[in-house]
């Protein structure tokens, strides 16, 4: 079997394509949908994230806010900015790009945001109120990752998944959202770490693979059974002597081995990565709309 390319690009696509109708539709009505950016150091994926989430805002018409801020900022001017865009009318949500610096605290600054401008879903009153199943933002990664699985018409409800991989941006609400008793949920979720004794025994008997490990090949084709769906959320820089910059993206999974035995795969580039700026336009969106009360 070969499996199906999932086209995270092409779904991104779709998606935004429904939020530049609704910014336009929000516009004849006065409202400016816009995000506060802020991007510490000087990291160079982290900077062609946030660089993307900024194209991806102008193309749908969200204005920002770009705030990028020399490594030795102080925890204190960082709580001052976040602060002064809690209090900014015409900013919905805040996004402080991850990793921050070490000297930074970075729970203290995901505290300081408002709960509604967090469109990030990263302060714990939305974590706690995903984890309870009411209505919040939901952590951009994960919700891309959901959103994949629904558009790619894989059937969710009493599924198999393993979950590789346990941090609080992906694996842990991953896992949180894929158990709800949702038509977007309804999943058996196992969650997988670097402490699992024997990784392949649960990804065997699994329906959906998600690696989500930051470690290329943490999936191969001998671990999971033939059918599998893969979902691949890892983006590792691997240096390339042939390419311009010096570098090549892949994933966390084999997907050269991997193809040949699943029914569908995300690849790495154009799988989760643009579903994950997608899931932070829309979010910036619904915050607009109930900063204005509807
Ligand atoms: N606050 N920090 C905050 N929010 C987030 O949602 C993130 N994340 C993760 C890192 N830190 C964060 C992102 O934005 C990971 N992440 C992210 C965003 C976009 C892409 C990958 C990770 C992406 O667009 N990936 C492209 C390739 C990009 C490239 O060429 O470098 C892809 O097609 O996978």
């Amino acid at each position: 079997m070969s499996a199906k390319i999932i086209d995270g690009k092409q779904i991104a696509a779709d998606i935004r394509a429904e939020l530049k109708a609704e910014v336009a539709n929000l516009k004849t009505k006065g409202i400016v949908p816009g995000i506060g950016v802020i991007l510490v150091g000087a990291d160079p994926a982290s900077i062609s994230y946030v660089t993307a989430k900024e194209k991806a805002c102008e193309e749908i018409g969200i204005y920002s806010d770009d705030n990028r801020l020399p490594a030795e900022t102080s925890e204190k001017d960082l709580l001052a900015l976040v602060n002064k865009m809690n209090n900014d009318p015409k900013i919905n949500g805040i996004l402080v790009q991850l990793p921050l610096p070490k000297h930074i605290d970075e729970q203290k600054i995901l505290l300081a945001i408002a709960p509604a401008k967090d469109v990030d879903g990263f302060h714990p009153v939305s974590v706690g109120k995903m984890c309870i199943g009411q209505k919040t933002f939901l952590p951009c990664t994960p919700h891309g990752v959901v959103q994949l699985l629904v558009r790619a018409g894989v059937k969710l409800d009493g599924a198999e998944v393993v979950i590789v991989g346990r941090s609080n941006i992906v694996g842990k609400p991953l896992a949180n959202m894929l158990i709800q008793k949702s038509p977007t949920g309804n999943a058996t979720v196992t969650v997988c770490h670097t402490r699992t004794k024997d990784i392949a025994y649960h990804t065997k008997r699994a329906d959906i693979v998600i690696a989500a490990a930051g470690r290329p090949n943490t999936i191969t084709a001998d671990m999971v059974k033939p059918g599998v769906v893969i979902i691949d959320v890892g983006v590792n820089r691997i240096a390339d002597a042939t390419k311009k910059n010096g570098f090549r993206l892949v994933g966390d999974v084999d997907f050269e081995g991997l193809k040949e035995k699943a029914s569908l795969i995300t690849p790495v580039p154009g799988g989760v990565g643009p579903m994950t700026i997608t899931m932070l336009l829309y979010n910036t969106v619904e915050s607009a709309k109930m900063a204005n009360g509807n």
